[in-house]
Formats: C-alpha cells, structure tokens, sequence
C-alpha cells in the first residue's frame, strides 16, 4: 500500500477542479513526510467546503459549527497535547464568523496548525462575499460590487504578534507541502493562508489570476523581522508573496499550564474523590 493511502477517507464531493484537492493531496504529502500516525492527528473543521477536508481524510476528525474550530481545536490540544492539532478553515468561517476566535487563538498562542482555504469567497453557500473578497467584486448578493474592505489576515496575524505566518497557493502544491510541515513543526500558533481557487463560484480570483502575481519570498527576506514582515503582508493586487512571512520563538499555551507539562490531561489520574471535594469547595 502506499503510504499516503492510509490517510484517505471518503471520496471528495467537491467539484471537479476544486483548489480544494491540491490542498488534501498536500496534506497526505506532509503527513507520510513527517512519519506522522493518523492516530496522532487530529483535523478540526467548522462549516464550509473546506471544513469537509476531515472527511475525506482517514484520522481523528472532529467537525462543528460554523466558525468555531479554534475553540474546538484548543480544547483538544489542552485535552491532550501529544497529539498533533490541525485546524481547517475557510476564509468565511475562520476570518468572517470565527474572527474573533482567530484573535484570541494568536494571542493564547496553542501548537495547533492553522490552515485556512482562502477561496475569497463563501463557497458551500454559492457566492456570496466573503471578508476576503476584495472591494467592488460583484457577487449574487452584491451584484454592485461588495461595499466592505477587505480584511488582510496577515497582516492581522502580524499585527497580533503571532508565531508563524505564511501564505501558500494550492496552484503550488510542492510549495505547499513544505510550508504546512514548517508550520506543523512550529512550536505554537501557525496560520497558513492558502490561496485556493473556487472553480464554480469565483470566476475572478481563478488559477491563471493567482498564477499571474503569486511570487516566492526569496533569501532576502527575513522572517524574524517583524516590520519587514507587515510591509510584505500589506502586499496584495499585482504582486502577492507566498511564503513564511512571519515567525518567531515564544512560550506556547500548554507549556505555561503546569499541570500538562509532564503528563496530558487525558491520562492523568482521575480521582472521583477529588473532583467532588474541589466542586463542593465552590458552594
Ligand atoms: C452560524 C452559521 N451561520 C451561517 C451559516 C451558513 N454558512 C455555511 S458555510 C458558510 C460560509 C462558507 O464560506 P467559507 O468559510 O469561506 O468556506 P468555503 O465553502 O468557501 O470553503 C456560511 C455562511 C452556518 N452554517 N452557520
Ligand atoms: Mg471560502
């Protein structure tokens, strides 16, 4: 059997020529590539096309509501920390209704992996604008143009101070590969945005328009720099770098609970004793 196989589960009900398979073969790549167990993953989603990803994948999965995946992902992690957590996104659910959820992850900064499919728009819900959308795109619902700015999610991550941030394109999917094992290898918080075409709702942001202005962060560019870092998040329109923008050293949330350091929560010892005396202390 090759080795990939072991992480494939249902088959793929998105459409034909969905950015969406580049990013799920990239995966099983990084998985087999870092000797990973699909019992030592586990993938969390919300709603969205993206968020079907865990289905298709053979591994612990867990997948609930509209924008609440880093909340779930969290918990698991705190939960049991030997494991290794991936979060999957999409621009609606992780950027648009899980927003503030994002801020408060950056800032806890948990070792879960974040990957957003930023499609530029709500895929599953068929083509209304999302945070990502860039000003003035007709969609169903605003068939003027959208009215809100775009929100810049790297330039945010930056912002916030957060560990590691990259952007990755599934038109590249060699690329790919290599940035969602850094971000995996990364001790804390790692966003990759991965900009994936919709073939069947976004006819403006297609493979040729990314294929035209995505460009490589070379050698030059430092990733420790933090104001370097944010002047290249702010790039977007006719050039867009992929790459680790951002990245740095810091303590992530499981290492400053104690109580996890040693031992995970899910195989401490659990006294019936205790639990009731500790919950009686609070009436
Ligand atoms: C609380 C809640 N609000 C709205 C919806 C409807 N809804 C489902 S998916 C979605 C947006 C999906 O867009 P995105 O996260 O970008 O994922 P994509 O399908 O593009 O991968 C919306 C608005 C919902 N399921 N739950
Ligand atoms: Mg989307």
């Amino acid at each position: 059997m090759n080795p990939r196989d072991e992480f494939t589960g249902q088959s793929p009900a998105w459409c034909p020529g969905c950015g969406n398979f580049p990013i799920l073969e990239a995966l099983k790549d990084v998985f087999t590539g870092l000797d990973l167990h699909p019992s030592d993953l586990v993938l969390v989603s919300g709603i969205g096309q993206s968020g079907k990803l865990p289905h298709y994948t053979r591994a612990n999965t867990f997948n609930g509501l509209h924008g609440r995946t880093l909340p779930v992902a969290t918990g698991i992690k705190l939960a049991n920390n030997r494991l290794t957590v991936i979060a999957v996104a999409g621009d609606g659910d992780c950027y648009g209704e899980g927003g503030n959820h994002l801020i408060h992850a950056i800032r806890r900064n948990p070792d879960i992996t974040l990957l957003v499919h930023n499609n530029q728009i709500y895929g599953l819900t068929k083509g209304q604008a999302s945070p990502t959308t860039d000003a003035g795109t007709p969609s169903k619902t605003q068939p003027f143009g959208s009215i809100s700015s775009p929100l810049n999610p790297l330039a945010l991550a930056v912002s916030l101070d957060c560990s590691f941030v990259a952007r990755g394109y599934a038109g590249e999917r060699e690329f790919l590969v290599e940035l969602i094992k850094e971000a995996i290898l990364h001790p804390g918080f790692a966003l990759v945005d991965i900009l994936q075409p919709c073939v069947t709702f976004n006819k403006i942001n297609t493979y040729q328009w990314y294929g035209e202005r995505v460009y490589r962060l070379g050698e030059e560019h430092d990733p420790e720099d933090r104001l370097e870092a944010f002047r290249r998040s702010l790039e977007w329109g006719e050039k867009i770098p992929l790459g680790i923008i951002y990245r740095r050293k810091g303590t992530t949330l499981e290492e400053q609970i104690p109580v996890i350091t040693e031992t995970p929560l899910v195989e401490s010892p659990f006294s019936r004793e205790r639990a009731v005396a500790e919950i009686e202390a609070f009436r």
